[in-house]
């Protein structure tokens, strides 16, 4: 940061005090942009960064107090030193123009001296607050980063993927990817060599990936993960094959693999389209148990598994609070939905698929005097189970069978599994 780069903002109204800057500045090389209002400087900042402001008081329009709030809540994380032009000397003005934001300020008349001091000792300041901000920077791309192979590392990959997922919770596959026999290829060829082709293969994956936002992850030691949003399985599977053809072309040779003369990988792809899934979790593992199928199927290829549509679960409650644990353990295999009137179930249950009804005690004495509605229950085959106010089975119903009393004092959760079976 040469001083020629450096860029002083001077918002000042007074052509002379101006003119005086000007002239007591020049010797020091900066750029010198001068607003002659507080909207001027405001609007300058909107476009351009600056190194350094200088703000006087009193403007027409906004004056330099409340310019300095405007600026520092605009500039929000960024530092740039403000320093306050003022012919009012008072304790409390010099209180009141660092209260909104300015770093230090001068007394009109202004003396070149003290008006170059000043400066310098701000650009020092400047200088190293910059310079740690980098370093900062640098730090936080490394501690996202994998120092092997340079790609992504599982913590920054979960945040990542976990974030998109809060926002969009379907239409999404993951990729897992694991190197075939590595332990045997360690065995013959070393650590070093086995590190070596650690990152050949990484690099392998992170050029296949699209780069639009693909991120691709050292999932654990001979693992790699990507999440692809806004992708079906078709799409994944091109990204796979590619992968695939990728690493082969690097052609590593692997004389103890019992599959292929050089490094291969497996490959297991999930994809989900329609269910809402909030957590990366549960797409690694449907994902885990696509590549556990590859290994089992002999290695060397690629299998991808398409989310089945979750069944609803239906509860018929004014208290969906009572029902909070419940969501939480069964949330990933069901789409809930809760319902606080006894006429919406009767449309929902023309238009939504579902086998599970869990009534709360609240509405229990009107489903079951609610003929028409039991018996459009009754032709849908679906399971009514009565909860008490604790949110514990009272009683099961099921049309095709009789009451089955023996789900009675059962914990929700476990009935619901069985039922679901
Ligand atoms: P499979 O085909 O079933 O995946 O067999 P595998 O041998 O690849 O799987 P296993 O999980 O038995 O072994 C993984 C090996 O990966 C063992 C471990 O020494 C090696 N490995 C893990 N991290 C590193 C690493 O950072 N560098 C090297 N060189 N090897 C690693
Ligand atoms: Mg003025
Ligand atoms: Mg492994
Ligand atoms: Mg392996």
């Amino acid at each position: 940061m040469s001083a020629r780069q450096m860029t002083i903002l001077i918002i000042e109204d007074s052509s002379t005090v101006q003119r005086t800057m000007e002239k007591g500045l020049a010797s020091l090389g900066y750029t010198l942009v001068f607003s002659s209002s507080g909207e001027e400087g405001l609007q300058y900042l909107d476009q351009h960064s600056v190194d350094m402001i200088f703000l006087d008081v009193e403007m027409p329009g906004i004056n330099g107090f409340e310019t300095a709030r405007i600026i520092r809540s605009r500039l929000d994380s960024q530092w740039v030193p403000i320093v306050m032009l003022t012919s009012n000397a008072s304790d409390e003005s010099y209180e009141k123009g660092i209260d909104s934001g300015c770093d230090d300020y001068l007394i009109k008349p202004i003396s070149y001296g003290v008006l170059r001091a000043k400066i310098k000792a701000f650009m020092r300041i400047v200088k190293m607050h910059r310079r740690l901000l980098h370093e900062y920077q640098d730090l936080q791309t490394l501690s996202a980063r994998d120092g092997l192979t340079g790609c992504f590392n599982r913590e920054y990959f979960s945040d990542r993927a976990d974030e998109y997922l809060s926002g969009t919770p379907e239409n999404h596959s993951a990729i897992l990817i694991d190197i075939d026999y590595f332990k045997k290829y360690n065995d013959t060829y070393g650590h070093l060599i086995g590190d070596e082709c650690l990152k050949q293969v990484a690099k392998a994956i992170m050029q296949s990936a699209r780069h639009d936002g693909d991120v691709v992850c050292r999932y654990g030691g001979e693992e790699f993960a990507l999440f692809l949003s806004n992708t079906d399985l078709e799409s994944a599977r091109v990204v796979a094959q590619r992968i695939c053809r990728n690493v082969a072309a690097l052609a590593i040779p692997h004389k103890a693999s019992e599959v292929a003369d050089c490094v291969t990988i497996s490959v297991g792809i999930f994809s989900n389209q329609q269910s809402r899934l909030t957590s990366l979790k549960p797409i690694l593992s449907a994902a885990d148990a696509a590549l556990y199928e590859a290994k089992a199927k002999g290695r060397n290829q690629i299998i991808g598994l398409d989310a089945q549509p979750l069944s609803a679960l239906v509860v018929l409650t004014q208290s969906p609070g009572n029902f909070k644990s419940l969501l939480k353990t069964v949330k990933h295999n069901f789409d809930l939905l809760f319902l606080d009137d006894l006429a919406d179930l009767g449309e929902i249950a023309d238009e939504i698929h579902f086998k599970i009804l869990i009534v709360d005690s609240a509405f229990s004495a009107r489903l079951r005097t609610n003929q028409v509605i039991l018996n459009k229950l009754e032709t849908l085959s679906v399971s009514v189970v009565f909860s008490d106010p604790a949110g514990v089975v009272a009683e099961v119903h099921d049309f095709d069978e009789t009451a089955r009393a023996d789900f009675g004092g059962q914990p929700l959760e476990s009935s619901i599994r069985a039922l679901a079976g």
